[in-house]
């Protein structure tokens, strides 16, 4: 049963001994950090802090922070939903009326998966649009040395001018003032898209744009999701839930939100006015370096009674973060694999945030093909931020990093095997020789072959036969050894 909102999801939580309420008194500035932190780094629950110094309003952190919280928010393991979109991308027209007859079910599952407009909803109960203030919401400064307070897990909605299609990214934003604050969105990301295109066009002065803040898991995760342009993160959402996603239109702007919202925050971004955000502490576990970027003006706010806060901290690894990252890669492998079917498995090592480091196995099949995979991931969405790719053999486990380590350091020259490329780089690369723009490496690490160039022997790896363990198990327990 998909969540109706995020009280069910946090019930759910609590339920399942995954939530931690705090009722004392904590403060957003910095003391919830050190909580979030050390919890996450311990394997401790999500947090609810009932009573966060300066606001009347709960916040909700870590609530995604841990595979087993991961699992309870999609309702399904990640690969279970991998398993899911699988049998979605394998669906053929089958032959003959039986065949057919026997597809709707599916095919109305993939129908019953688009948003729905509805005309009212919780995230109206209380809607200001004269007497508002950011400041009646528990917004956290997260790391000493940040510019200000961050709303840090907010779905934010703009519509592509050009096609009307609508986008949800989660772009954190600085609170500059009671209704204004900095917009986020990276160079490379939907919203900086929209801007774009609003800006070129002429005419507009401004843009419309709408922050959701809490909702049902499912829809609050999609706004993280690599997804291609203009494929709604709303319906993929829906898919998530397995219920269609309910939107309400917005007060003062023509844009929809979930209606389960805990908090919409409705706005413009004013074309041409830039303003600095930043620093802030990041994904990285650096300080991202303070930067010109859009404004955003709420003009309305829209609550439900007693609404939650959710949030996140960002930071050195592992963080909440991680876990949701690690969710991406095993549903996004299905879709990678539909364009390399060779990949047999991917994995990103925490240390590496994110794209840092991408481990790939693959079945290697002509010469030069590790070199070719690179190169395709280096051109897949979000994945060419991916600065350094280890490609290895399909017998080697690229969930085992020690395994990886050992097997890849072993197999490669280094001048021979190491490739670099220039290239689109993350916003938050603070290493790169410009902003956005610098080199990555590829690292071929697979056996070579004689194709290749390669005119030696390639050893084999040791193994004990397993006729051999099998006497040694026996002989193992005979000698009282453990
Ligand atoms: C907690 C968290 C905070 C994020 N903050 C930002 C941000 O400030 N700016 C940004 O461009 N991307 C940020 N991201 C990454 C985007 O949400 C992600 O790249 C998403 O796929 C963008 O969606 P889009 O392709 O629709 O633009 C953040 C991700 C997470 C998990
Ligand atoms: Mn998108």
């Amino acid at each position: 049963m998909a969540y109706a909102d995020l009280r069910d999801f946090i019930r759910a939580l609590d339920k399942n001994g995954e939530l931690k309420r705090i009722p004392f008194e904590v403060d957003p500035e910095l003391e919830i950090t050190e909580f979030a932190d050390r919890s996450v780094k311990h394997g401790g629950p999500a947090l609810l802090f009932e009573k966060p110094k300066g606001s009347n309003v709960p916040v909700l952190i870590n609530a995604f922070a841990s595979p087993k919280r991961m699992e309870l928010a999609l309702e399904s393991t990640a690969d279970d939903v991998a398993a899911r979109i699988s049998e979605f991308l394998q669906m053929r027209m089958p032959e003959g009326i039986i065949g057919k007859l026997k597809m709707l079910p599916m095919l109305a599952e993939v129908g019953a998966f688009f948003p729905k407009i509805v005309s009212d909803g919780p995230c109206k109960e209380v809607i200001r649009k004269r007497d508002f203030s950011l400041d009646y919401f528990p917004v956290l400064k997260c790391w000493p040395h940040d510019g200000g307070r961050f709303i840090t897990l907010p779905m934010v909605f703009s519509k592509n001018p050009d096609t009307g299609k609508r986008n949800c990214g989660c772009y954190r934003m600085q609170v500059f003032d009671e209704r204004t604050t900095g917009m986020h969105w990276q160079t490379h990301k939907q919203g900086a898209e929209h801007y774009r295109r609003m800006s070129a066009a002429g005419g507009a002065k401004k843009m419309d744009v709408a922050v959701a803040i809490g909702a049902d898991p499912a829809t609050m995760y999609s706004a993280i999701l690599p997804l291609p342009p203009d494929l709604d993160e709303m319906m993929i959402a829906g898919f998530l839930r397995s219920k269609p996603v309910e939107m309400v239109k917005c007060e003062t702007v023509d844009l929809e939100v979930p209606a389960n919202s805990e908090i919409v925050l409705e706005g413009y971004v004013e074309l041409g006015e830039l303003r600095r955000e930043g620093p802030f502490g990041d994904h990285t576990g650096f300080y991202s370096l303070d930067d010109d970027y859009p404004v955003f003006h709420v003009s309305c706010v829209t609550h439900r009674k007693n609404p939650i806060y959710a949030t996140t901290i960002v930071g050195p690894p592992p963080m909440e973060d991680f876990y949701m990252g690690k969710a991406i890669e095993r549903i996004f492998l299905p879709l990678m694999r539909l364009q390399l079917p060779e990949v047999r498995d991917i994995a990103m090592p925490a240390e590496g945030i994110f794209h840092n480091l991408i481990l790939v196995a693959i079945r290697k099949s002509y010469p030069g093909h590790a070199r070719k995979v690179m190169h395709a991931i280096w051109g897949l969405g979000q994945a060419m931020f991916s600065k350094v790719i280890v490609v290895v053999d399909e017998d080697v486990d690229v969930q085992n990093f020690s395994e990886v380590a050992w097997k890849a350091l072993n197999n490669i020259d280094p001048e021979r095997d190491i490739q670099f490329v220039m290239g689109p780089v993350d916003s938050l690369d603070h290493a790169s020789r410009l902003p956005n723009y610098g080199s990555k490496m590829g690292v071929d690490a697979t056996r070579k072959w004689p194709e290749e160039g390669f005119a030696r022997r390639w050893p084999a790896v040791m193994k004990i036969p397993e006729d051999v363990r099998k006497r040694v198990d026996a002989l193992w327990k005979k000698a009282g050894l453990k």
